[in-house]
């Protein structure tokens, strides 16, 4: 149609395009995209998850809901090849055991740091080691569970989902942080339980849970009766049990050992 009223229904689509599919297509699009998590890194959103047991040991009581803003964590505990980065760009010492075999491999965890090392570090990369709630949630997500794959252990069909004692799950130390893809948590990240013990941002009170805000908690002051820092998630020499997402441990700022490592987190300004 060449005639003025084939030209005027071209006009006319126009329009319903201009009116009609170009708002859709606006109102379609997502209001605030996420941010884009920095490399190795995972966005968790802000929001609400259980904390704690109702049934564990005394420190993980009561289960309680707390909330935290959106932040990102490694979704890896740090290797030494990103750790051995950081002592050549700054000076600082190197950590323990680089010259035993078990330990020193570039995509295996480091170990041998303290607490004040994993702070260190964690600056220089632009952030800080997580707060215990906001490890315990890219842990376990906000359905309760007591590992990162779920609330079961069977051990004939979950062999390879966690780095426990022993060599039966292919390592007797520690193991690549990229291994144990089946037992990543809700937030895909790897080895939150077993493999390393992970340092926390928090001083340990055992009773913190019965008196800790609801809204981002930070943990408790320092006092004289509360020197040790958190650890989570058990390691190498942990049992099954030993490596629930749920247990607390602790020790001194300056301890290091063969067991624990650490992840950082950056948080979302
Ligand atoms: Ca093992
Ligand atoms: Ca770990």
């Amino acid at each position: 149609m060449n005639g003025p009223d084939g030209k005027h229904s071209l006009l006319k689509r126009h329009w319903f395009f201009i009116f009609i599919f170009i708002p859709f297509v606006l109102s379609a699009s997502p209001k605030s995209p996420l941010p884009k998590a920095p490399q190795g890194m995972v966005y968790i959103p802000e929001g609400y998850f259980q904390m704690g047991t109702s049934s564990g040991r005394e420190d993980e009581k009561p289960m309680h809901f707390v909330f935290t803003p959106a932040y990102f964590i490694d979704k890896y505990e740090v290797s030494n090849a990103q750790y051995l980065e950081f002592v050549r760009a700054t000076g600082h010492a190197m950590p323990l055991h680089m010259d035993d075999a078990n330990f020193s491999k570039p995509d295996f965890p480091v170990v041998g740091i303290s607490w004040n090392d994993a702070m260190a570090y964690s600056k220089w990369k632009g952030g800080r080691l997580p707060t215990e709630a906001e490890w315990e949630k890219a842990a376990r997500g906000n359905d309760d569970r007591l590992w990162p794959w779920g609330n079961v252990w069977d051990r004939g069909f979950f062999f390879y989902f966690v780095n426990i004692f022993g060599d039966q799950d292919n390592y007797p130390t520690t193991a690549p942080v990229n291994y144990y893809q089946s037992g990543i948590s809700p937030f895909g990240l790897f080895n939150t339980a077993g493999n390393v013990w992970e340092w926390c941002l928090d001083w340990y009170d055992k009773d913190y849970y019965r008196v800790s805000p609801e809204i981002n908690p930070e943990g408790p002051e320092k006092t004289p009766f509360n020197q040790m820092k958190v650890l989570r998630g058990g390691s190498w020499i942990n049992d099954i049990d030993g490596v629930q997402v749920v247990h607390r441990a602790r020790n001194y700022p300056h301890i290091k050992n063969k067991i624990y490592g650490f992840r950082t987190v950056r948080p979302i300004p």
